[in-house]
């Protein structure tokens, strides 16, 4: 049978690994690590594997589907696009721009066709627009927009130079890294100890990443905030600052200094979790290492105290002078230079709010905790309908349980996916793109954010059928459909003949010709497409290089150590340090958190059986002397309960998560009526969102704060099993 090698990368998380996929006939029979990729250097994690089981799929949809009562029917693009034309711009002329809703989720960030979803956003003009950023990276950006004046300019852990490495809130030996793209952590962590450095994790779980470590502190969920105020507090009080860098890069150092005055390691002690004299030596060993970074993620965004954690991370970092320096906090040099220009772009924090006015917009959306309402609640700018592309949202949000009957109450609901999900399941049609095998790409937006300077290319593995769109074909052929056109029976067609000869490969091509390394800026020796494109690995662009100067966007272009409004939050944050600690009330005694897990990707790879062979892996992961406590053992069904829903899991017990927390992943629950992944339809698990009040959240970005619910663990009653139907019962409430 014929045999071929093609190289590309695994797009399914950030570290973009380079693989080898060997297909024979038709099928992918091998995926392997590509040696000569110039940032994964052939490592592969399992995930890898799926790209051929997603590809093979026979749930995946290959052609659009419209819903005829319960059911979906193959319908073609054509009438798809025509039907989805006339229903939204109907919706919009009689409620209004807003009236139309859009939710774009975490996969479309892994191909260039986002750049198609940016476009619809803007010709929709709605004030509906939604991404799990909210859910996500929002409080990393927030920070880094009101300290260093753009949002983009989010620093990189330079994690492959460092001699002290402290991750807060983030598991990447699993994730491989996020917002500091590090294929191989694991290796990358290691290598740290091997020259001599030092790796400390700061997380409540003794994760994968703090078993490579010197050192586990298992603070308390929530507790992050006041470890690096009290660290702070050390470095002034002890002079352990590096005030040459501070005075001449940095404003607000004095107003920094007055809020961190008075709050000693051993007042933070109880609200961390932390005792005093671990806090002092983290900020002695930060302050007196050659280089050290602090590097947090997720676990800290998910946080009431979100946005202040990613600038006390920032800050640290500064005043100990790791800021733009090789070992420390950095800013890439990517190939399209995105930093340079986001700078003039208006973030305009609050220029509208959602209708209860609670939750304001931040970079032209608004957080994703108020979509449930904004669809629900009657009223003028009531949402009437929806776009989803590449999201989850019912299973990857926190709205009460209320966003199925949401979805369900729409006039109308497109959802450009490839599977009929929990979301999906609602909608009046389903766009599928073509697989990621499919498509060529080159990734422009992970080089921002990767511990060395650096492009590679997507190569096709397969032909997409004669039928088949890319997503930003797909969006091209509804932004037709929304722009206002004279005569809309003629300049159609003109109009996506224009789209099709602006692909993001084109629109790559030119940005990178007229990049820092492009052939406009370089000569000859620049760096085009096709040279990528002949390179099996990509081409590797050299460390990262002190820049922040060239990129800061602040007016007086300083650092800012001390935005009003983080000031004030710190300061109410340490007036309440008076009292105890938050303890939960009503019986609801445990803190949840969540988790990932190496073979699983948010909630949509549960349909590949290799991702989910095995045990049971949406478990509550809870200590010893809490489950003694509550006479509850490893393995058995339990029921967990919030103020806001109730769940049934499997109880998983383990030293390694600290007491009084329980962990519980996201993205499970898919025994619902209608979905079209089968595979993960019969799977154990439940939709831990349905615990999670979408009023908690970072009230300075919106994001929701989902490491920070309050629950209650108890056998669960009649000693039902997950796989019963009470876990789809109670999740549908
Ligand atoms: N409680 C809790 N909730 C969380 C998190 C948490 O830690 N705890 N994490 C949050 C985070 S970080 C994220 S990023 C979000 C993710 O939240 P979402 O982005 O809403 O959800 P995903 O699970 O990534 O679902 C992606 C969907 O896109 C489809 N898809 C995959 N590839 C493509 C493609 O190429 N094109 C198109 N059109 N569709 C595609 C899949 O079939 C799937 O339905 O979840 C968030 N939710
Ligand atoms: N295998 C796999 N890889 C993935 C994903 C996946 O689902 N599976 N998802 C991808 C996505 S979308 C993202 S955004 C990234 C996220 O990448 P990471 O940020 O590395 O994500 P997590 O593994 O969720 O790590 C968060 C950690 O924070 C800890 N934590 C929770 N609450 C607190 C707290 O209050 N303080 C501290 N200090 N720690 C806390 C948790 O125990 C957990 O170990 O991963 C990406 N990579
Ligand atoms: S770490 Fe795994 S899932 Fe992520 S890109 Fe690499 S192989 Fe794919
Ligand atoms: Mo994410």
């Amino acid at each position: 049978m014929d045999s071929r090698i093609v190289a590309r990368q695994c797009t399914l998380c950030e570290a973009h690994c380079g693989i080898l996929v060997t297909v024979e006939g038709e099928r992918v029979t091998r995926i392997e690590g590509n040696p000569e990729d110039v940032l994964s250097q052939g490592y592969i994690c399992p995930k890898a594997t799926a790209m051929g089981g997603l590809h093979h799929d026979p749930d995946r949809l290959r052609t659009p589907v419209r819903r005829v009562g319960d059911r979906f029917e193959p319908i073609g693009w054509d009438a798809a696009f025509r039907e989805i034309g006339q229903r939204l711009r109907g919706i919009r002329r009689a409620h209004g721009p807003s009236a139309i809703a859009m939710y774009l989720g975490n996969p479309a960030a892994h191909s260039s066709s986002v750049l198609y979803g940016a476009l619809l956003r803007a010709v929709l003009l709605t004030r509906n627009f939604y991404t799990a950023s909210s859910i996500d990276q929002f409080p990393q950006e927030f920070a880094a927009w009101r300290m260093f004046g753009s949002n983009v300019l989010m620093p990189i852990a330079d994690i492959d130079r460092t001699d002290r490495l402290v991750i807060l809130g983030a598991n990447p030996a699993v994730s491989n890294g996020s917002v500091t793209t590090m294929p191989d952590a694991k290796q990358r962590i290691r290598r740290v100890r091997t020259r001599g450095g030092k790796v400390v994790v700061i997380d409540p779980r003794r994760t994968e990443t703090a078993r490579l470590a010197d050192e586990h502190i298992a603070v308390r969920p929530g507790g992050d905030a006041y470890l690096l105020l009290a660290m702070l507090q050390v470095l002034v009080t002890e002079n352990l600052c590096d005030t040459g860098v501070v005075r001449a890069r940095c404003a607000g150092w004095d107003e920094l200094r007055s809020v961190v005055a008075e709050f000693t390691p051993e007042r933070a002690a109880p609200h961390a979790g932390v005792d005093a004299d671990t806090i002092r030596t983290l900020a002695r060993e930060h302050a007196a290492a050659r280089s050290a970074v602090l590097y947090a993620r997720i676990g800290v965004c998910q946080q009431v105290t979100g946005t202040l954690t990613h600038w006390l991370v920032n800050t640290i970092n500064a005043v100990t002078g790791n800021l733009d320096r090789p070992g420390g906090q950095m800013f890439a040099t990517p190939p399209v230079d995105a930093a340079r220009f986001a700078k003039y772009l208006p973030m305009a924090h609050g220029a509208w709010t959602d209708r209860s006015g609670r939750y304001k917009s931040f970079r032209s959306e608004l957080p994703v905790a108020a979509l449930a309402d904004e669809i629900l609640t009657p009223g003028p700018g009531q949402v009437r309908a929806m776009i989803t592309y590449a999201g989850n949202p019912v299973l990857s949000t926190p709205q009460r349980g209320r966003l199925d009957a949401a979805l369900e109450s729409l006039d109308f609901f497109v959802a450009v996916d490839m599977y009929v999900t929990e979301t999906s399941r609602h909608a009046d049609i389903i766009l599928p793109p073509i697989s990621p095998l499919e498509r060529e790409d080159v990734n422009l937006l992970f080089p921002v954010f990767s511990v060395r300077n650096n492009l590679r290319y997507d190569a096709r593995v397969f032909e997409p059928s004669a039928q088949g769109l890319e997503d930003w074909q797909i969006l091209a052929r509804m932004i037709t459909e929304l722009v206002p056109l004279p005569a809309r029976r003629f300049t159609t067609r003109a109009l996506n003949g224009l789209f099709e000869r602006l692909s993001p490969m084109r629109m790559a091509a030119l940005g990178v010709a007229a990049g820092p390394y492009g052939v406009l800026r370089r000569g000859r020796k620049g760096l085009t497409i096709a040279k990528v494109r002949a390179a099996s690995g990509g081409v590797d662009l050299g460390p990262l290089r002190p820049r922040l100067p060239s990129l800061i966007g602040t007016r007086d272009r300083k650092v800012h150590l001390a935005p009003p409004d983080f000031v004030t939050a710190a300061r109410e944050l340490l007036a309440s340090a008076h009292e105890a600690p938050a303890a939960g009330s009503d019986g609801y005694d445990l803190q949840l958190i969540g988790r990932r897990h190496l073979r699983s990707n948010n909630s949509w790879l549960h349909n590949v059986p290799a991702m989910v062979k095995g045990r049971d892996r949406c478990t509550a992961l809870m200590h010893p002397a809490d489950a003694r406590e509550r006479g509850l053992t490893d393995g058995e069904p339990v029921t967990v309960s919030s103020p806001t829903g109730s769940i049934v899991v499997t109880l998983e017990v383990s030293e390694e998560i600290r007491a009084g927390t329980v962990a519980i992943p996201h993205g499970w629950g898919h025994r619902e009526p209608g979905v079209g992944w089968q595979v993960a339809a019969a799977l154990p698990g439940a939709n831990v969102n349905l615990l999670h009040d979408p009023a908690l959240v970072d009230p300075l970005s919106g994001t929701s704060a989902v490491n920070n619910t309050w629950v209650r663990v108890q056998r669960s009653a009649g000693g039902a099993t997950p796989r019963d139907e009470e876990a789809t019962a109670l999740s549908r409430r």
